[in-house]
């Protein structure tokens, strides 16, 4: 989308989503595609909104809408329609030839203000590959556009259509992509494991975009992390140190924030950002609780946390901006969640209390352990000195016995390395390594 075009935005209440929902589902649906047409620059002018059973095949809302719709787009002079899902390549062909008007789903509205916001190299080959990720099944009918962005002409060998020179071309370029995106993850891995040599353990703040995670950062650390009332501020993750109550210290990671139904080709092509989640010891899942549908925002997160393998670690709920809340959230409520707390990032309110219960947790979920590290892996054992606090070692005929007091998931991952159950560990045996 460019900046200032005028839209049509169309949400369609499907059978299959409603099940589960309360009857203010469509609305805060519809306000958050408002919200995410605004951060791409665009005006929402008007509105469409159907119930049905299950989408159309060809046109998704069905002819009769379609119609409606391209009447009024044309009266008000719109740049495009906006619809507030994934459309199939054929429904967006049809829908564009039906209208004679620009149809831009959700998936490609934010991986346009993905690609408006991506400043960092890292950020912006991610966005790319998931642009191109995107345009690859919707090539076909598209051959003019394509030729300007997948670079000049007279590549093609004999035999070969238009198109298919042009899957070729995005292919490669994707191949080349995914290269240098693994250099990026390749160097990252080692700035973690020089953070990690350092002993100190990190909590990753992830949550819904626009939930206050950068304002978090920012009050705990005076990062100066860029924030913003919109949505999908933060692309690149930012690492701060942070001293904590009880001389404990631990650093937290600013990250990308999550929407409902984000779209795979984001997910698959921010893997090397959201390796900062899937690998610090502990999350920070920030939430705004003054918005209207915090409840399911949490379900989307966690879900999100699911798909990445990082569900099962220990978490601290920030259930933030409660001086812009209109109630507080219940006993129930805050029962279902991990380690809750109510705070105000932005006004500072509770934050002592946050760090205490930070520490608290830090020092709560050491464990003491026993391994039995053979001689060819001393590396573990390094790892296990610079890391954890040794409390005896002793020098068997196979390697060395070391007993350790140790962080939980630092406990997982070097019992995974050494491929052993640990033991005395009452917690950490029923989980997976990440
Ligand atoms: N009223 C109120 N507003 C807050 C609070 N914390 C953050 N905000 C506002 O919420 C908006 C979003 O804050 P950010 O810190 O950018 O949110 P984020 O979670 O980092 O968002 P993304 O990076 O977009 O995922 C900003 O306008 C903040 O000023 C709070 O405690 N109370
Ligand atoms: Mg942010």
């Amino acid at each position: 989308m460019r900046k200032d075009e005028q839209v049509a935005a169309v949400t369609l209440l499907l059978d299959e989503l409603v099940r589960d929902y309360d009857d203010d589902d469509l609305a805060i649906r519809r306000e958050e595609l408002r919200e995410l047409i605004r951060t791409a620059g665009g005006t929402t002018v008007t509105e469409f909104t159907q119930a049905r059973r299950k989408p159309d095949p060809a046109t998704f809302v069905g002819r009769g809408k379609v119609q409606e719709i391209a009447e009024v787009a044309e009266d008000l002079n719109l740049d495009a329609v906006v619809f507030n899902h994934e459309l199939s390549a054929g429904q967006q062909a049809e829908l564009e030839d039906m209208m004679d008007i620009k149809v831009i789903d959700r998936t490609r509205l934010i991986l346009d203000i993905f690609a408006q916001r991506a400043r960092s190299k890292e950020g912006k080959l991610q966005v790319e590959l998931a642009q191109l990720s995107y345009l690859l099944p919707r090539l076909t009918g598209m051959g003019e556009q394509l030729s300007r962005l997948a670079g000049g002409i007279g590549t093609r060998g004999p035999g070969e259509t238009k198109l298919e020179t042009d899957r070729r071309r995005v292919r490669e370029r994707m191949a080349d992509l995914r290269r240098r995106i693994a250099d990026v993850r390749e160097h990252r891995q080692r700035v973690r494991d020089r953070r990690r040599r350092r002993a100190t353990p990190s909590f990753a703040l992830v949550g819904y975009t626009n939930a206050g995670k950068s304002t978090l950062l920012n009050q705990l650390t005076e990062a100066g992390q860029f924030t913003e009332d919109k949505l999908f501020a933060t692309l690149d993750p930012l690492v701060r140190q942070i001293d904590l109550p009880h001389s404990v210290e631990a650093c937290l990671i600013d990250t990308v924030g999550f929407i409902r139904d984000l779209p795979a080709q984001l997910m698959a092509a921010f893997r090397a950002t959201l390796e900062e989640i899937t690998q610090a010891d502990y999350i920070m899942h920030v939430v705004d609780i003054s918005h209207d549908d915090w409840l399911r925002q949490v379900d989307a997160v966690l879900g999100v946390l699911r798909e990445l393998g990082a569900e099962e670690k220990e978490t601290i709920t920030v259930l933030n901006k409660v001086d812009a809340a209109e109630r507080q959230p219940d006993s129930y409520q805050m029962g279902q969640l991990a380690n809750p707390i109510t705070l105000s990032a932005l006004h500072g309110i509770h934050l002592e209390e946050l760090r205490e219960l930070m520490s608290e947790l830090i020092q709560r979920t050491r464990v003491r352990t026993t391994f039995d590290v053979p001689y060819e892996k001393m590396d573990v054992l390094d790892e296990l000195h610079r890391e954890a606090e040794v409390l005896s070692e002793k020098y068997t005929d196979h390697g060395v016995r070391v007993e350790v007091s140790i962080n939980e998931s630092l406990a997982r991952r070097t019992s995974s390395r050494l491929g052993q159950v640990p033991d005395d560990q009452e917690k950490g045996d029923a989980q997976n390594e990440q």
